[in-house]
């Protein structure tokens, strides 16, 4: 199949699970077209089939906000024509699905042939971004306007349907991990000693430090865990909350237990080392950055009530516990870091249990089926 694939190409899970879709159908033998504004953050390599098309925007005067949109919607029909591309798989609908929306317009309205069009909703598209006013309508029909749409959980396939009233099918398709990549490790491969002693506990966490992934909830937690046990903890990514966690640890004097790396594009090659994950999310449609823990054999602590329920199994490979009680998760972290064997189990759960469910050759079977039975129409 001639696949087009437009996400955001910044570090987030949505942009992550694109890329790494189109990675994994390009060595299915598919042949993918990366639309974006800039090279997809985990696009990291050159890859037989892998094509990629930049979107310039126009700086203008007139222009207070140059209008990507118009920019993006023309890429996408230019390169369906060129390319002859069957299928349109766009990620986050705001505005991607109008775009590709918009393209297929321009084609039709040509008499060229117009390729179908399957939006996956990610999460905030949905429950941040498409709930406020200004976006409803617009997303509504967008998602409405689509051939196929998927979702990345039971979850949220639930709330678009009560936020946005969509009739239409909404298709679950999880999202996955290669497990070639995200897998425990036994030996000291992930340098575990470039962040904890031997006799320190790690903790991890990864996110893109908005307010809804509550880091200043990471903090806490943890600073109630290394008071009753030595530990180190990781963070991984950045963004707006970034500077209050860090005026947070300094503040709790935790400076040389917390260590900060950043966005990094290889997350596989720290995230074996750790013993817990920590995500307490006030809202998760899926928890993509806990699935690639799991995968690697860490267990979770985080939120109950939102997606992360289909990924995490509470008692066995994590627990998740209501949003903002930190005082339980603390608990829960160091009742299970103190019980060595049962911290085993948890780990050896993890890593079977992500690989039963999630593992890429079954999930992006199922994305190919879906792209088959959509083009049958
Ligand atoms: O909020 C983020 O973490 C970014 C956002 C995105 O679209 O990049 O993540 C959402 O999509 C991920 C991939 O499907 C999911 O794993 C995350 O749970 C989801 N985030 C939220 O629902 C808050």
């Amino acid at each position: 199949m001639r696949i087009g694939i437009t996400c955001y190409p910044v570090a987030g899970g949505s942009g992550i699970v694109a890329t790494e879709l189109g990675q994994q159908l390009a060595l299915r033998g598919h042949e993918v077209h990366f639309v974006s504004y800039s090279i997809p953050f985990r696009l990291d390599q050159y890859q037989t089939n892998v094509f990629y098309h930049g979107v310039e925007t126009t700086a203008y005067p007139l222009f207070k906000f140059p209008p990507y949109e118009s920019t993006l919607s023309a890429k996408m029909a230019e390169v369906t024509r060129s390319f002859k591309l069957e299928i349109l798989h766009v990620h986050y609908a705001v505005p991607h699905a109008t775009c590709a929306y918009l393209a297929r317009q321009m084609l039709k309205t040509a008499g060229e042939p117009i390729p179908k069009l399957i939006t996956t909703l990610h999460g905030t598209d949905i429950t941040l971004v498409g709930s406020d006013p200004s976006f409803f309508d617009i997303t509504r029909f967008s998602i409405n306007a689509s051939d196929g749409i998927t979702a990345v959980s039971a979850y949220l396939a639930d709330e678009t349907r009560d936020v946005f009233k969509i009739e239409k099918d909404i298709r679950v398709i999880y999202n996955f991990f290669d497990p070639t990549r995200f897998k425990p490790q036994a030996d000291d491969r992930c340098r575990r000693s470039e962040f904890a002693a031997d006799h320190e506990m790690l903790l991890c966490h990864i996110s893109n430090f908005r307010p809804v992934k509550r880091t200043l909830d990471v903090i806490d937690i943890f600073d109630k865990v290394q008071a009753e046990l030595p530990a180190k903890l990781v963070m991984i990514g950045e963004g707006p909350d970034t500077v209050l966690a860090r005026r947070q640890i300094t503040k709790r004097g935790l400076t040389d237990k917390v260590i900060f790396l950043g966005n990094q594009s290889r997350v596989e090659a720290v995230l074996p080392c750790a013993d817990l994950f920590l995500l307490p999310s006030e809202e998760e449609s899926f928890g993509l950055a806990a699935l690639e823990a799991l995968a690697c054999g860490v267990p979770v602590v985080g939120t109950q009530g939102t997606g992360l329920a289909e990924v995490v199994v509470d008692y066995k490979n994590g627990f998740l516990l209501p949003v903002g009680d930190t005082a339980s998760m603390a608990r829960a972290a160091v009742s299970l870091l103190k019980d060595k064997p049962r911290l085993v189990d948890f780990k050896r759960a993890a890593s079977e249990l992500a690989t039963a469910r999630f593992s890429a050759d079954r999930v992006i079977t199922e994305y190919e089926n879906y792209y088959e039975e959509i083009l049958r129409g």
